[in-house]
């Protein structure tokens, strides 16, 4: 096996956002390396706060920063609170950035997301769309603020020459998913409100908007693993997409939620509901050249996430 060009191994890796989706992917997934694993204590350390996170690393001495802790919800969510959204996210990133330069930690890695991009950019997104064009209005709040939290790491990296990092996943969902009745996102909310259809015997399930918006689904263990992967073997000055390559329509995606959870009735669709961007699919180009692809395809991914629902391991399932 090649060296990685940076050794997690003896490393003290501090994952911002343990407990939601994605930062408790990364941590499963760090068990396997040879690494110290640090978190913060939500009720202890409020991330918008500056003073209180220099105050985590001045008695933590972190080397590796993993930034996935954010305020993420799905398209009502972000239409909706917008300023949670700008605000919380942009006080979250700026303050655990600056907190790691000032700490020297060697290596940090920060999350995006895909809608980013402008909503009318050219499909599969390539990496330079960025800032290319208008922005999807029903997530420009959280869109800007990611913008920002690229620039800020950019920013460090060309004036203090930081091996600081972004990548770009596409839409997630996995264990710990949020199923939250108004913030989640599709795939959660589509498995909950099958799920109960089944159970009330429902001869319809009613899904937002039209059907024909794209988009492109990530199974979170593997954003995890490609995650790992960028940590140990990328320094480029780019950000990196993180996805499949793949879309479906929303109208055949609540096909693959209804097959999953064994519901037979009629799907139907409120144009009520907005459908957001259009497509949303990456060019994942970049990070295939480097050697990395997902592992789980969608229908295997979804049983996965189904089962973890009915085991309880998701978040706000009754709420
Ligand atoms: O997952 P979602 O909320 O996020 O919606 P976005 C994806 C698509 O699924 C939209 C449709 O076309 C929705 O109209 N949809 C159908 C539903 N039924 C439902 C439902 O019951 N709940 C939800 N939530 N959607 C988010 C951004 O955009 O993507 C965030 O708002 C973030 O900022 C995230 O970037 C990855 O893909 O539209």
């Amino acid at each position: 096996m090649t060296q990685p060009l940076f050794d997690l191994a003896g490393a003290r890796v501090f994952v911002a956002g343990d407990r939601g989706m994605v930062g408790s992917a990364i941590v499963r997934r760090l068990a396997s390396e040879k690494c110290r694993i640090l978190t913060a204590e939500r009720d202890l350390v409020d991330l918008r706060r500056q003073a209180a996170v220099d105050d985590w690393f001045s008695k933590n001495d972190p080397d590796v920063l993993v930034i996935a802790a954010a305020k993420v919800g799905g398209i009502h969510a972000n239409n909706t609170m917008p300023i949670e959204f700008l605000y919380d996210n942009l006080m979250i990133e700026a303050n655990l950035i600056h907190a790691a330069a000032a700490a020297g930690v060697r290596k940090l890695l920060f999350l995006g997301s895909s809608c980013i991009y402008p909503r009318e950019a050219p499909q599969p997104m390539r990496e330079d769309a960025l800032l290319t064009g208008p922005l999807e209005p029903t997530n420009e709040w959280y869109a800007v603020a990611k913008i920002a939290g690229i620039k800020l790491v950019e920013a460090y990296r060309r004036q203090n020459g930081a091996d600081f990092v972004s990548v770009m996943p596409t839409n997630l969902f996995g264990p710990r998913d949020n199923y939250h009745s108004k913030h989640s996102h599709v795939p959660a909310a589509l498995i909950r409100r099958f799920h109960e259809a089944m159970a009330a015997r429902a001869p319809h399930v009613v899904v937002w908007g039209s059907g024909a918006p794209r988009r492109e689904f990530l199974y979170v263990d593997d954003l995890a693993d490609a995650c790992i992967f960028v940590l140990k073997n990328y320094s480029g000055d780019g950000f990196l997409n993180i996805g499949t390559g793949t879309d479906v329509t929303i109208a055949e995606f609540a096909r693959l939620v209804a097959t999953a959870t064994g519901f037979k009735g009629e799907i139907v669709f409120d144009t009520s509901r907005p459908d957001g961007a259009p497509r949303k699919l990456l060019d994942v180009s970049k990070l295939h050249a480097l050697g990395w692809r997902h592992k789980t395809e969608l229908h295997e991914a979804l049983a996965l996430t189904y089962r973890d629902f009915l085991a309880g391991g998701g978040r706000n399932q009754a709420e």
